[in-house]
């Protein structure tokens, strides 16, 4: 039976996907043993399918998946999941509705978040315009997608929302960048009246030791809990062989989120299976969306593997933030 918990806000999802931590096991993020959830291949035209946002839906899932083509250009595709496991994706990429023709524009799209708030399904990706920026915008369906303004300048990526307002004003995490593989970055958190204009801009935390001495990145929308907001990250390090992307676990401030309260000195997970390890980018742990049943405390992750396949793991709510506290820098 579930154990009560009391720690995180927010709506029960009685059936996310769960499996129990294997018998023995130590480890803070256990790996869904059908793993990988999304094969490279789901649809004829996807060379890799990872770095992918999934929600929950109409009693079921639905979500935005980042399917590398196989032109090998970065395409954004609508999905869809009875129980967040087996999925259907979209064939064709998401055409966006835009006012402006010039934001939308498409020259592509990767590494999406989804975050609902209000009355919407926000989303948010890494965009092509003039280099990479955040690109935002809304669905209340996962059929029409409308495009508003991008949020930042060039350069930046991994643009996370939260999920309510904070202090009256949209909230979002981001990771300032250059325009190629970046070898720096900080996360920053930014506040908005409208969805447009971002500012109040305040530094977050910058890369420190071994697995996040490189750069770091905000990861799934934030988890609201009693003890501040739980965020889930990555971190690089640059190893003789590349880049090497692990998963790291924050607790920022409720009201004032650019405040760390804590942040984990090991890793929660890093690339350590063969579909982790090898692929077309080898090394590569990347979450980008966690499903919660707050009854429960349960967490499922979805994280991009090697850039090529997307997996699930799972944690628990209470769990992780006593081993953030024990394990912290
Ligand atoms: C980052 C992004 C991610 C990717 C990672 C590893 O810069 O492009 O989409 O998973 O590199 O290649």
């Amino acid at each position: 039976m579930p154990t009560e918990n009391k720690t995180v806000m927010g709506d029960p999802l009685p059936n996310i996907p769960w499996e129990e931590k294997p018998a023995g096991s130590n480890a803070v993020v256990w790996r869904y043993s059908g793993n990988p959830v999304i094969p490279r291949d789901l649809i004829p035209t996807s060379n890799s399918i990872f770095n992918s946002a999934v929600v929950p839906f109409g009693g079921e899932f639905a979500g935005v998946f980042r399917c590398d083509d196989n032109q090998r250009n970065m395409q954004l595709h609508a999905g869809r999941s009875k129980d967040g496991i087996s999925w259907e994706l979209e064939p064709e990429r998401i055409h966006w509705q835009c006012d402006d023709p010039e934001i939308g524009h498409w020259e592509y799209g990767y590494d999406p978040r989804v975050c609902w708030i209000d009355d919407r399904y926000y989303i948010t990706w890494c965009n092509g315009y003039h280099g990479p920026t955040i690109g935002v915008g809304y669905t209340f369906d996962f059929k029409t997608f409308h495009q508003l303004e991008n949020a930042y300048l060039p350069f930046n990526r991994n643009g996370v929302l939260f999920p309510r307002k904070i202090n009256g004003k949209y909230a979002m995490l981001s990771r300032p960048s250059d325009n190629g593989h970046t070898p720096f970055g900080d996360i920053y958190y930014s506040v908005s009246p409208d969805m447009a204009h971002w500012g109040y801009h305040r530094h977050v935390m910058s890369p420190c030791g071994g697995w996040q001495s490189t750069k770091i990145g905000a990861g799934p929308i934030p988890i609201e809990t009693n003890e501040g907001w739980l965020l889930v990250y990555h971190g690089v390090l640059t190893s003789c062989n590349g880049f090497v992307y692990s998963t790291g676990v924050a607790l920022l401030d409720i009201d004032r989120p650019w405040k760390v309260i804590y942040r984990s000195a090991p890793y929660i997970m890093s690339p350590q299976t063969l579909y982790e390890c090898v692929g077309d980018v080898p090394n590569v742990a990347f979450p980008c969306a966690a499903l919660c049943d707050a009854p429960t405390g349960r967490i499922a992750m979805y994280y991009g593997c090697a850039d090529t396949v997307t997996g699930l793991c799972f944690a628990q709510a209470d769990e992780l933030i006593d081993w953030l506290k024990r394990n912290h820098t």
